[in-house]
């Protein structure tokens, strides 16, 4: 791991305010396929982002539903790594704390976090794509399974490309970047709008960023921005020992 420029070890050890954006790099120690990596099985002739839309819900059912529910079961069978469980400290060592994130996979709950924003939804909760009902049971013999309020498809509670983050969410993590002292950006490659531009947001108002990820491919740079090359489950860790538990 390449070290942390002196300046910005002291911002993140001084900081009051640490907001935090995370992406699937986070969740990769975890044993969960980034949306870089390519799909496998049924799905290999499939980019990520042609099957997570309405429109490919509609055009196909069967096989979206069938995607997200293969992932929700290796995400329950995976288990946070050392970057969550560091992330889920550091909430408790830093005065104001925010955690956004872009995946779906629930693990930073199960780190320990408590305050997690998920821009893009959770695959492990599931509503009816007509009437929006939140759906608790389904049967898991029906690709997709029916809304018991409308006889409707049930469809994961995930953000789809094409649709709306939701406005509470992305209006708190507008704020949350342009109001704090480091803005920590994990594992992702800023493919995605509009939480790809939150980094850049948060330089833009004077925080300090610090980009943690393996590869340096679509990450902006300038002075308040600093890349650390290594992978979350072993710069995380390191990072957190800037502010010891005694502060
Ligand atoms: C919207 C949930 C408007 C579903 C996801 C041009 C400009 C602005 C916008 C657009 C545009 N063109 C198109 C758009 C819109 C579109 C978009 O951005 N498209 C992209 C493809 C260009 N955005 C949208 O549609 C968004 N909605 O704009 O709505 C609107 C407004 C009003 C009314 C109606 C509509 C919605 C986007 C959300 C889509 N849903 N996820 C699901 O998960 O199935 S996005 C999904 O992909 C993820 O959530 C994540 O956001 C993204 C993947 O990105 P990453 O997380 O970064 O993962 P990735 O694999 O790309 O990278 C992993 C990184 O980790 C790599 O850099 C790697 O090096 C690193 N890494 C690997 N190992 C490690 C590591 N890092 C650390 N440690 C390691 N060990
Ligand atoms: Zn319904």
């Amino acid at each position: 791991m390449t070290s942390l420029p002196t300046a910005a070890a002291t911002a993140l050890r001084e900081a009051t305010r640490v907001t935090v954006l995370t992406g699937a790099g986070i969740s990769a120690e975890s044993g969960i396929p980034t949306f870089r990596d390519a799909l496998t099985g049924l799905w290999a002739n499939f980019r990520a982002e042609d099957l997570a839309t309405p429109e490919a819900f509609q055009r196909n059912p069967r096989l979206v539903w069938d995607w997200y529910a293969e992932r929700r079961r290796r995400v329950l069978e995976a288990e946070p790594n050392a970057g969550h469980f560091a992330l889920a400290t550091l909430e408790g060592r830093v005065p104001t704390f925010a955690l956004f994130t872009q995946n779906v996979d629930g693990l930073h709950r199960r780190a320990g976090s408590r305050q997690v924003l998920e821009l893009h939804g959770s695959l492990l909760n599931v509503k009816c794509f007509d009437c929006g009902a939140p759906a608790f049971a389904w049967d898991e013999a029906a690709h997709p399974p029916r809304c018991a309020e409308c006889g409707g498809f049930l469809r994961p509670d995930v953000v789809w490309f094409g649709e709306a983050l939701p406005e509470p969410i992305l209006d708190a993590a507008w704020e949350a970047a342009a109001t704090c002292d480091v803005f920590l950006s994990i594992g992702t490659s800023n493919a995605v709008q509009p939480a790809a531009s939150l980094p850049w947001h948060a330089a833009a108002h004077g925080a300090t960023v610090i980009v943690v990820n393996p590869t340096s491919d679509g990450q902006e740079r300038g002075a308040r921005i600093h890349h650390v090359l290594g992978a979350a489950g072993t710069v995380l860790p390191a990072l957190l020992a800037l502010r010891p538990a005694t502060q």
